[in-house]
């Protein structure tokens, strides 16, 4: 079995609801956030699925990715790997994958149920807490299976969400590696949230030089600069020049950064290590009025979604960066991280 594309995050089953700004507050949640839940946070879970309006949705942002390059791909172009439970959970997200064509080669856990987050919408926001359970026991050796080596081997592009370095950094290695060795294949990451770059410093740092592309937004550039000691970068565009130069495995590619900066433009940064030289390019995002949208859960995983898939097709940069903020725009004006189906492509 080979897929042009690998991805590999932490499957979760979303719980979505509309929250006034004092729930957030009782919970002292920012608005627009993704943390991981602390036992404070606990209650929230028992409080959303008793909430009417409720939407249980299938989410994890990579998985969310992978469901969105398959939406624009050919069938059967994508696989995903992760951990769940061996519970009613975990059968909905592998129903709701399969009604998006996307292949599942999860690890399942039979002692932890299958990872939730609650997605706290307020207006165009929406924070996320999330409650890895079965998620957090992802284990390198299951991508030691020989099926799933002999997956990886033909794998073309590899994309990691960067909630997963705080799983299994060895797992997301594994994938680099195989991009590394080969300068026909490409490894992504997503920084994912600002607490990766934040806390998760080392485990980033260590996986980088095994990335060729960065995907990240604005929040994110900021907390990778101010974690990373720099002295205030002046703009985006100076972070992404930064985060494009940092120490990589193969440097017959180069690095590129694309920094996604809600309604202003994408930024796209390219170093090349054999010249020295970076290349910068912006491209302005699909405008859409602000009453078609139902919800941005899951935005940020579309356009990485469609990026990606635009990867995989060969697209030049420009060609790319547009499928992104098509399937972005696809997504948002869906409940929860979704896609309509039956697939169209652009
Ligand atoms: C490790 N954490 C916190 C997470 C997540 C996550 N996916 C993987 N790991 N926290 C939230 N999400 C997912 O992000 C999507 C929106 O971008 C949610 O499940 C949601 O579908």
């Amino acid at each position: 079995m080979s897929f042009p594309l690998v991805c590999l995050c932490n499957p979760l089953l979303d719980l979505q609801v509309d929250v006034e700004p004092s729930y957030l507050e009782k919970y002292s949640l920012k608005e627009n956030d993704a943390i991981l839940a602390e036992e404070k946070h606990l209650p929230i879970y028992d409080e959303v699925i008793n909430q009417p309006g409720l939407h249980i949705v299938a989410g994890g942002a990579g998985q969310n990715s992978a469901r969105a390059a398959q939406y624009v791909l050919p069938p059967k172009s994508v696989v995903y790997f992760g951990s769940v439970g061996n519970d009613q959970y975990a059968d909905l997200l592998i129903k709701a994958n399969e009604k998006a064509g996307l292949t599942t080669k999860y690890q399942v856990q039979t002692e932890h149920e299958t990872g939730k987050c609650a997605a706290l919408i307020n207006g165009l926001n929406r924070s996320l807490v999330t409650d890895l359970a079965a998620a957090n026991h992802f284990t390198l050796s299951h991508l030691e299976k020989p099926e799933n080596e002999e997956i990886i081997k033909g794998g073309k592009v590899f994309y990691i969400g960067g909630f997963h370095l705080t799983v299994s950094p060895e797992a997301i290695i594994k994938l680099g590696k195989e991009a590394a060795a080969h300068n026909d294949k490409i490894s992504v990451i997503n920084f994912s949230a600002p607490f990766i770059p934040e806390f998760f410093k080392d485990q980033l740092d260590k996986c980088l030089p095994y990335m060729d592309y960065v995907i990240c937004n604005e929040t994110e550039a900021e907390a990778y600069a101010s974690s990373h000691g720099y002295a205030e970068p002046s703009n985006l565009v100076e972070t992404a020049k930064l985060v494009a130069k940092t120490p990589k495995e193969n440097t017959t590619k180069p690095r590129i950064v694309v920094f996604t900066h809600g309604t202003e433009p994408t930024v796209v940064v390219k170093y090349d290590f054999a010249t020295e030289k970076y290349e910068i390019s912006e491209y302005p995002v699909h405008p859409i009025s602000v009453d078609k949208i139902k919800d941005t859960n899951g935005a940020g995983d579309a356009f990485a979604g469609g990026f990606i898939a635009g990867l995989v097709k060969g697209l030049p940069m420009a060609k790319a960066v547009d499928l992104g903020q098509w399937t972005a725009k696809v997504s948002i004006q869906e409940i929860g991280p979704s896609f309509p189906y039956d697939p169209k492509v652009t």
